[in-house]
């Protein structure tokens, strides 16, 4: 079992620096440590590299710092191709969750239908029209449904990545009017925290398992660490009350194991300057430690 680590240490896509030091913090908690564990060989790949641009935000664009958005997306979907060209699991560590754009261009070439699991409070389903903010983080899951800025929907030359029957969205608490609007035009599937407090965690990961196996032939996990309860990960950018519990996750990520169907990951949104010391990174590890296997072996 091979895994390559990629760092992408973003903040262009919302408002709140800090967030690019997310990679160092989950690397801080032992990640590669916590994956040899579990047998494991890791080639840690180190950050990508962003420009900071002395730290001044582009607001030329309506889709704020559009350009070097678009760069490091292109990098990034090279990055992640040739991972798994060489047949390693890639395991992408943000940075806001912008970079999502780019780690689904480079997998989605290898599948013809890929299926993605939304873990987040938000859709992250706006499109410049619909965005209240114009953070390109509340963007990429449109974006890899073919919508959006086509310097963005094209990165990786194609699109769409992904289809609209193929997306499971789980954690959702704080959607905008245009998105509601488009879960109920493409019919996206979407346990929101209503659904987990009804169902439980169990029938809700296992009604996913069970939608996404038969009709697609490779899983990516997008977590977005604001999906969890602020109580438990506390370090975010923009935290929302009434999330999923640090249990609840734990549980989840161990039926995504069970499953055997996980064929990519990443963890983003870490922003330890908002955190209590590191805790919000070390969840990001111990979740990523049950994604892969810990109580299996
Ligand atoms: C909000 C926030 N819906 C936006 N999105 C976030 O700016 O579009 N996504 N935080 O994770
Ligand atoms: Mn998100
Ligand atoms: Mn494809
Ligand atoms: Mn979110």
């Amino acid at each position: 079992k091979k895994m390559s680590i990629l760092g992408v240490p973003m903040d262009l896509g919302q408002m709140r620096r800090g967030v690019d030091m997310g990679p160092s913090a989950i690397r801080y908690a032992d990640v590669t440590k916590r994956m040899e564990k579990l047998f494991y060989e890791v080639e840690d790949l180190g950050d990508i590299t962003i420009k900071r641009n002395n730290g001044m935000i582009d607001d030329t664009h309506p889709l704020r710092n559009l350009q070097a958005i678009i760069e490091v997306n292109t990098i990034l979907s090279d990055l992640v191709d040739k991972v798994i060209k060489k047949g390693n699991f890639p395991l992408v560590l943000g940075g806001d969750h912008s970079i999502a754009i780019g780690t689904i261009a480079g997998i989605a070439k290898h599948y013809d239908n890929l299926g993605v699991i939304w873990y987040d409070a938000h859709g992250d389903l706006n499109t410049k029209e619909t965005s209240p903010s114009g953070n390109i983080h509340g963007m990429p899951l449109a974006v890899s449904l073919g919508l959006g800025h086509p310097h963005l929907t094209n990165i990786g030359s194609y699109s769409p990545k992904i289809k609209p029957e193929n997306v499971v969205i789980i954690g959702a608490r704080d959607l905008d009017q245009g998105e509601k609007a488009l879960i109920r035009e493409k019919n996206i599937k979407i346990y929101t925290m209503h659904e987990i407090d009804r169902l439980g965690m169990t029938k809700v990961i296992e009604e996913t398992v069970m939608y996404l196996k038969e009709r697609t032939d490779g899983i990516h996990l997008s977590l977005d660490l604001d999906s969890l309860d602020p109580h438990d990960a506390p370090g975010v950018g923009t935290p929302v009350l009434g999330g999923i519990s640090y249990r609840e996750s734990h549980l989840a990520m161990e039926m995504f194991a069970e499953s055997g169907l996980i064929t990519s990951a990443e963890f983003v949104e870490v922003n330890p300057i908002l955190d209590e010391r590191n805790k919000t990174a070390e969840v990001a590890v111990a979740l990523m430690g049950s994604l892969f296997g810990e109580k299996l072996i």
